[in-house]
This record gives structure tokens, C-alpha cells and sequence, in this order.
């Protein structure tokens, strides 16, 4: 997407930015501090999610899918260049396996994009491989351990010739009925495992440990809540930090509360943005639990400066989602927005008011003073802040009235299906 026709798209709809802009700025203490913060603000977009994700049941394909590595860039720098607020990309191997590393990193960084956190897979089986039909780093056969081991560690040589520097670690390993595993040798065949993997980490990285308390395993799951991850990720040392999924909980869980623990105890890796009514249902964020999404921000914000974090760059922060039915860039921009926009309510949370009724135990006030900050537009703040770093003002206005995806099926053509699930 060139440049002058986002100038141009922004011109025609300026009058009627400035207008919702002022209204809202109005109001907003340190207007410049939270605009800056937003610029900075960017989200990691998973390789897998540029295509339309299929079910167990089916995949219809959107037309116009990327077929390889450099085209899911393409898609990714398309995103950036709309939002301003997507600036890498996170693999998976071996869906993505980058042939060329230095040119893949120059077609990046030609899109002002970089490699975010490297992602394992030993939850599918490849070609002429040991099968992982009965788990990988937790296996009763020490022969399929070392196979996800040694795949492990060839990820994080994949992420360190593209710059990355985290491996983030997802298991389906589990069982499917009560009896057919031993749960404490599970998991000490998956500590052990972890650990010869954490001694090949590079000095500056990190390995990212995600739970999921069911699927595809429905009786238990080894790695399956925040408790056993961070188990895992104290024994094996400073390098290792425990992933949230958001999808990846039990309905109505207090994820905030257990996002606000981790930062507490400097174990939180990142996170992984989706929403779901379910279970892991990979659908938009926002598009369900809006709230739900403020109140985690609010925690992270309040956290993170209680430790002197960067807000943009003290954790990972990353889209896992995948769905049906939509185009999936976007379903991407509309995942962007509804993190940002959670983000700037939480930074507009009067933090020293909330602080007053707390100590006072004046919960009405508490609550007033969170829904203030939850029930304020501050859509315009973020097309502000896209505007001012070359963004366009509506991404997603753009893209359509652009022909982006006709010109993607022209150029790729109808039936092409990405790689991901
Ligand atoms: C598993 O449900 C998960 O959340 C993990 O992060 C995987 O890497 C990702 O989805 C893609 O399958
Ligand atoms: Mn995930």
C-alpha cells in the first residue's frame, strides 16, 4: 500500500477525525504521553493466522491466500502499513520454515517488519518422523523426547539467523482417559526436556511456556494451567516465563488476577490475544469480552509500571487466532484495534483516585472510576495516533475501498490455501 493513497484516504476523512478527536481530547490528561504510548504500541501477528483457519470439521478457503513465507510477509507489511501498529511477525516451524534467512530478513525489514517469538511444533507429525500421537517432550520413549528436543532446539537456530530472540513452547501432550498416564513422570520427562532445551538458549533469549487446560487432549493436559507453567518456568531458571493464551482457560476465569501474579513474580512471557465464549475458540479479540480484555489491561498497566516496564517492549505481545469466515487481514486489523483500544482505556484509568478507593474500601468508587476509563470512545485517540505515525485513519475502510483483496486473488488466485492449521 503506497503512501500517497493512505495521504490520500486520510485527507477525505480528516474533517470528520478532528471533530471526534477533539471532543475526546478534551477530556484526556496527558494527551501527548498517551498518544506516544499508543504510537509505540505494536502487536506481533502469527504467520498462521493469513490464511482462513479451517475446523476439525472444514476449511473454506478466502481466495487470494498466501502461498508461501514472502507473501504472508507481504500480508503483514500490508497490515503495518495500514495500522502502524504491527511490526513483526512470529514463525511457525515447520509451517514457515524461512530457506534464505537474509533475505527473508531484507523482505522484512523492506516492510519495517521484524521476527518476534519463534514457534515450536511437535503437536503435529512430519514425514518419515517419530509420531507425537502420544505426546512429544513428555513421552514414555525417550527416543520421541529427543526428536522434539533436537526440533526444538533447530527452532531457535531458525530464530536466531532471522533476529528473533524467544521460542515460545506449546504441548498438546496429554491424555485422553484417566489411567493412560502417569502424571508426575509426565511431568518430569517435560521438565527434563525443557531443560536440555533451555541450555541451548542464546544469552539474550528467552523460552516462552504456554498452558491450555484441554484440546486436543480431554482428560488432562501436562502443561495445562498458569500453576504447572510457572513450575516449570522457576525450576528451569531466569530465561523461562510463562505464556497466557487467552483462550487457553476454563469460562470465567480471572485471567486478569493471574496476569497481575505473574508480573508480580517477573514471570510473565507475554501474551497471546484472542477471544472465545467457550473454550479456544480463536475468535477476534474483543469480538466477545470486551471488558474482560480492559480489565486485564488495567492490570498490565498498573503492573508494569509498578515495575518501571516499557509498556511496548517489557513483554511479548502477539495475536493467536484463526477463524472461518472472515478475511483474515481483516480479521487481523480488527484484532489490533481492539487490543489498542483496551490499551488506551486502561492508560486513561485515574490511577490515583482507583488507588484512594481501594485503601479506603470505597468499592462503589472502584468501580465508577474503572467504568469512567471502559465506557469512554477512545477510538479517535487511536486514529490519531495511527495518523500521526503514517497510518491510515480507517484501516479497514482502506483496505476495502483499496480492492486489496481482489488484487490478492488476481495475483494469487481463488483456491490458494495457506499453511497453519
Ligand atoms: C494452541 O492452541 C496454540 O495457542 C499455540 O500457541 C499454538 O502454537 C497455536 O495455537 C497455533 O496452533
Ligand atoms: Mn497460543
Amino acid at each position: 500500500m503506497e503512501q500517497q493513497k493512505i495521504d490520500e484516504f486520510n485527507h477525505q476523512h480528516i474533517k470528520d477525525h478532528q471533530r471526534k478527536f477533539d471532543f475526546v481530547a478534551e477530556d484526556v490528561n496527558k494527551l501527548d504521553d498517551v498518544l506516544q504510548k499508543l504510537q509505540a504500541f505494536n502487536i506481533a501477528i502469527p504467520s498462521w493466522a493469513l490464511g482462513t483457519g479451517g475446523t476439525r470439521f472444514g476449511r473454506f478457503s478466502g481466495g487470494g491466500e498466501p502461498r508461501n513465507l514472502e507473501e504472508k510477509i507481504a500480508d503483514v507489511g500490508m497490515i503495518h502499513a495500514l495500522n502502524r501498529s504491527s511490526n513483526s511477525i512470529s514463525l511457525h516451524i515447520p509451517w514457515d520454515i524461512p530457506k534464505n534467512a537474509n533475505e527473508i530478513k531484507a523482505l522484512a525489514s523492506g516492510y519495517g517488519l521484524h521476527f518476534d517469538a519463534v514457534n515450536s511444533n511437535t503437536f503435529q507429525d512430519q514425514p518419515g518422523e517419530l509420531s507425537y500421537k502420544f505426546g512429544s517432550l513428555h513421552h514414555t520413549d525417550k527416543a520421541v523426547r529427543d526428536q522434539a528436543i533436537q526440533h526444538n532446539i533447530e527452532v531457535i537456530k531458525y530464530g536466531v539467523e532471522l533476529g528473533s530472540n524467544a521460542l515460545s513452547v506449546w504441548l498438546s501432550d496429554g491424555s485422553n482417559f484417566p489411567g493412560q498416564l502417569n502424571f508426575r513422570k509426565a511431568f518430569q520427562n517435560t521438565l527434563d526436556s525443557l531443560q536440555q532445551i533451555y541450555a541451548a538458549l542464546p544469552d539474550d533469549w528467552k523460552v516462552w511456556i504456554e498452558y491450555k487446560p484441554f484440546e486436543p487432549n480431554f482428560y488432562s493436559t501436562t502443561i495445562a494451567d498458569w500453576g504447572q507453567s510457572h513450575l516449570l518456568a522457576s525450576k528451569l531458571g531466569k530465561k523461562a516465563l510463562t505464556l497466557v493464551d487467552l483462550g487457553h482457560h476454563l469460562p470465567n476465569t480471572n485471567i486478569e488476577q493471574i496476569v497481575s501474579l505473574l508480573l508480580m513474580e517477573q514471570k510473565l512471557a507475554g501474551f497471546h490475544f484472542n477471544d472465545s465464549k467457550y473454550g479456544d475458540d480463536d475468535l477476534t479479540v474483543g469480538s466477545i469480552n470486551p471488558y474482560q480484555l480492559f480489565l486485564i489491561f488495567n492490570e498490565l498497566v498498573e503492573g508494569m509500571d509498578a515495575r518501571g516496564l516499557n509498556h511496548a517492549t517489557g513483554i511479548g505481545w502477539m495475536i493467536d487466532a484463526s477463524h472461518n469466515v472472515k478475511d483474515p487481514i481483516e480479521d487481523l486489523i480488527q484484532s489490533v484495534e481492539a487490543i489498542k483500544i483496551a490499551y488506551a482505556q486502561a492508560l486513561l484509568v485515574d490511577t490515583k483516585a482507583l488507588v484512594d478507593a481501594q485503601q479506603n474500601n470505597d468499592v462503589a468508587k472502584a468501580q465508577e472510576i474503572l467504568q469512567a476509563a471502559y465506557r469512554t470512545d477512545v477510538r479517535p485517540l487511536i486514529a490519531e495516533a495511527r495518523l500521526r505515525a503514517g497510518g491510515a485513519l480507517d484501516p479497514i475502510g482502506l483496505y476495502r475501498s483499496g480492492g486489496v483483496r481482489d488484487s490478492l486473488i488476481k495475483q494469487r488466485g481463488a483456491k490458494t490455501v495457506a499453511t497453519g492449521l
